[in-house]
C-alpha cells in the first residue's frame, strides 16, 4: 500500500496527490507538517532527513522531493500512459516544464509573490520585492500564455509530468490579489485543469490557514 505524508496545504504535497488522483493509485493519506507536526520525530526524519512534506511508503520505498516523488509513480505505476515513456527524448519534453517550473516559476511564484506578500503579515512585507516577483512571474505566464497557443497542455494534447508543477500554481495565482496579465491560453489550460476531479480534489484546496503565517 502507497502512503503519502503531507498537510493538504502544502503546494508540493498537492502535486503529488494531484498524480495519485490521475492514476487512480490505492493508498492511505497522513496529515504531517504545518500544525500536525510529525515532521520533526525520529520516526519522520528516519524516512526523510530533511524534516519536509511530502514523503512516500510505496511497500517499503521511501521517496522525498515533490518532483522525484512524481517521477518514480510514473515510472513505477503510469507506463503505457502520457505520464511516461520509456524514450528519454520523449520524457525529456515533460521533464523540462518541470525543472523549469521548479528553477524559475517556483522561486518567483511561490517564494517570491506567494511567501513574500500572502504569508508574510502585511507590517513585514517588503513590496518592492514582492512587486519586482509578481513582474517576473507575469513574464512566466506570458511565455506559458505563448506555449500554450494551439495546444491543450504543455507538451501537446494530453496532460503529462510537465503540467503538473506549473498547473499546480494557478489556483493560488488566480486566487490571490495582485497584478496579472490577460493570459487568455492560461486561463483556458486552467479552465480544463478544473475539469479534472483530481485537480479540484487536491490543488484547488482553500488556503486560507497560510495567510500571514511563516511558521511553517
Ligand atoms: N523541495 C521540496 C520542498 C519540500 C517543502 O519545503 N515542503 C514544505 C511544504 S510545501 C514543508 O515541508 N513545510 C514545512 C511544513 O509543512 O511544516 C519538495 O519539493 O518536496
Amino acid at each position: 500500500m502507497l502512503t503519502v505524508w503531507g498537510r493538504c496545504s502544502s503546494f508540493n504535497l498537492q502535486k503529488v496527490m494531484w498524480l495519485v488522483g490521475e492514476l487512480g493509485l490505492p493508498h492511505r493519506h497522513i496529515p504531517a507538517g504545518g500544525d500536525y507536526g510529525i515532521k520533526d520525530t525520529p520516526e519522520f526524519l528516519a524516512m526523510n532527513p530533511h524534516g519536509r512534506v511530502p514523503v512516500i511508503d510505496d511497500d517499503g520505498t521511501i521517496v522525498w522531493e515533490s518532483q522525484t516523488i512524481l517521477r518514480y509513480l510514473a515510472a513505477r505505476y503510469g507506463r503505457g500512459t502520457a505520464f511516461w515513456s520509456d524514450d528519454p527524448g520523449e520524457r525529456s519534453q515533460a521533464e523540462r516544464w518541470m525543472d523549469w517550473s521548479q528553477a524559475s516559476l517556483q522561486p518567483d511564484f511561490l517564494n517570491g509573490v506567494f511567501w513574500g506578500f500572502y504569508r508574510t503579515p502585511e507590517a513585514q512585507r517588503n513590496m518592492a520585492a514582492v512587486n519586482r516577483r509578481i513582474a517576473a512571474c507575469a513574464r512566466h505566464f506570458e511565455l506559458l500564455d505563448r506555449i500554450l497557443a494551439g495546444r491543450k497542455f504543455l507538451c501537446g494534447n494530453s496532460l503529462t509530468l510537465g503540467d503538473i508543477p506549473a498547473a499546480t500554481s494557478l489556483y493560488r495565482y488566480f486566487e490571490i490579489a495582485i497584478d496579472r496579465p490577460a493570459v487568455p491560453n492560461v486561463e483556458a489550460w486552467y479552465r480544463r485543469l478544473q475539469q479534472r476531479p483530481a485537480y479540484r480534489e487536491h490543488v484547488m484546496v482553500p488556503f486560507g490557514e497560510l495567510y500571514g503565517r511563516l511558521d511553517y
